[in-house]
């Protein structure tokens, strides 16, 4: 399986509860290198223009509040298979069906402050990545 680079972001409820560490320590655990970081607070139309996909989803307006309320810590990371690698050690959507030992079973809240996102796709990483990095701030 190729190296791949996926896009994360450590959502409101982690920076909020100082789990920052506690989340790359599993993120490192799976296998996957942190290539870029920085923390930022996303403005409301940040937030909309990284879910537009969902702009017609019940959920959409709560999720665009949640993202922009607090800050988030943005990362490009790094490694075999590292979009599906990623999404394993993720857990479920819903923290209630993640499988034991993930992220999102370990410390996410409920379905909207579900303390992580991945990217699902390559075409989705390298448009998330762009949105956030410029090329010389990935370190691989
Ligand atoms: P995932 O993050 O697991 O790929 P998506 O892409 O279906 O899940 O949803 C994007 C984000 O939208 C989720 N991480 C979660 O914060 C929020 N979300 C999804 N479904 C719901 C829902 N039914 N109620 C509230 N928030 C939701």
């Amino acid at each position: 399986m190729a190296v791949q680079r996926t896009f994360s972001i450590l959502k409101p409820d982690v920076t909020r509860r100082n789990l920052t560490g506690a989340v790359n320590a599993k993120i490192e655990d799976a296998g996957l290198r942190i290539i870029a970081q920085k923390r930022v607070h996303m403005t409301r139309e940040q937030a909309q223009t990284f879910y537009a996909v969902h702009k017609e989803r019940p959920f959409f307006g709560e999720l665009v509040d949640q993202m922009s309320a607090a800050p988030v810590v943005v990362q490009v990371l790094e490694g075999e298979d590292a979009i599906a690698r990623y999404r394993t050690v993720m857990g479920a959507t819903n923290p209630e069906k993640a499988d034991a030992g993930t992220i999102r079973k370990l410390f996410a809240l409920n379905m909207g402050e579900n303390s992580v996102h991945g990217s699902d796709a390559p075409e989705t990483a390298a448009i998330e990545i762009a949105q956030w990095f410029s090329g010389n701030e990935l370190v691989g």
